[in-house]
């Protein structure tokens, strides 16, 4: 028996010895030490021994189980090691070799000229302001003095989203400078609004049903016509050079009193009239003018305390002069090969 308990520790050992993986330790484990393994089978012998005999194997028995369970668990862990190893040089990185690089996109022109406006009114301490594009009618044009029965509400100019005229695609940005001076009440107010406005235009070089809009509003005690021309002289300058000539000719809109149109002389001929200003001598830029007293009252500020001007400015007409885009319909259609230029 003694000489069996030796050969099972040394076929043990060896066959321990040439596991390759830890599935094969598991399955020598059940093999020799398992209720049908090797040594269980030597032990149930055991009962025929005489009992001078019995203790002494039975010790040798134990020191056999004892140091093959020692035996596996030092295999366990070289293998467990070894497997390790394998799995790092597997995955070892060359950060050595040169990265793929992937093609960058960029801003679109009209985000260009967007954000270097909002850069230059958010230096003269605008806030910048996003709302809905779907508006009640209240909104875009009864509170903005634009009355029943104005041309500019009309069907064909509009796009109405209700029957009954109630709500629309926004046609100016203006509704939300509106629910801006409702909320704050207590001027200082100092916002710009840009956005996309919708407006029944048939597409072609300048025009577009989907345009964005810049438009700007300030309020407080004592603003003058003053504040308005120096506001926007400084726009103009910032856009167009520290030399640019700026004039402010008078028109007509329902929601300013009085209202105005500013050009800017042309930056290519100087007034002299050439083809960038159609032979003007100068390139409108923006409508502006003194908010309307009834506009200010509606939205509860009182139009004997508070005064401001407002503005709105076109950005595709601006980013067309920015970048001499000279058809409005290359900025919506996204031709890449137009894109990549910018
Ligand atoms: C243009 C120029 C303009 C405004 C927009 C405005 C906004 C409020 C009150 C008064 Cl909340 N006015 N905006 C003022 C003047 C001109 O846009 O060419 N529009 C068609």
């Amino acid at each position: 028996m003694k000489e069996q308990l030796e050969k099972i520790k040394s076929q043990a050992f060896e066959a321990l010895e040439q596991a390759k993986a830890s599935a094969d330790l598991e399955e020598l484990r059940v093999r020799l030490l398992g209720k049908k393994g090797e040594l269980t089978a030597v032990l149930k012998m055991m009962g025929k021994l005489s009992p001078e005999d019995r203790p002494v194997m039975g010790q040798l028995a134990n020191s056999v189980r004892a140091a093959i369970e020692e035996k596996l668990e030092t295999r366990k862990a070289e293998l467990a090691a070894a497997a390790l190893e394998a799995k790092l040089a597997a995955e070892a990185l060359d950060v050595t070799v040169p990265g793929t690089s992937r093609p960058l996109g960029h801003k679109h022109p009209m985000y260009i000229a967007l954000d270097e406006a909002k850069e230059i009114f958010i230096g003269m301490g605008f806030q910048i302001l996003e709302g809905p594009e779907v508006e009640l009618a209240e909104y875009n044009f009864t509170k903005l003095n634009t009355e029943e029965g104005h041309p500019a509400r009309d069907w064909s100019d509009t796009f109405y989203i209700k029957e009954d005229s109630s709500i629309l695609l926004r046609t100016q940005t203006s509704p939300m400078q509106i629910r801006a001076m409702e909320a704050i009440k207590h001027p200082p107010i100092r916002i710009l609004a840009p956005g996309r406005v919708y407006r029944k235009d048939e597409v072609d070089a300048t025009h577009s049903p989907m345009f964005h809009q810049i438009e700007g509003l300030v309020i407080d005690k004592g603003i003058t016509m003053a504040d308005l021309k120096g506001t926007l002289e400084t726009l103009v300058k910032s856009l167009y050079g520290e030399d640019s000539v700026v004039r402010f000719r008078p028109h007509h809109f329902p929601f300013t009193e009085p209202s105005c149109e500013v050009d800017v002389q042309c930056f290519k001929c100087h007034g002299a009239g050439c083809p960038t200003c159609k032979g003007e001598g100068w390139i409108e830029l923006l409508g502006a003018g003194m908010v309307h007293p009834k506009v200010l009252e509606g939205c509860g500020i009182d139009p004997r305390v508070y005064s401001g001007f407002a503005f709105g400015i076109g950005l595709e007409r601006m980013a067309m002069r920015r970048f001499q885009i000279s058809d409005l319909r290359l900025i919506f259609e996204n031709d890449v090969r137009f894109l990549r230029q910018f």
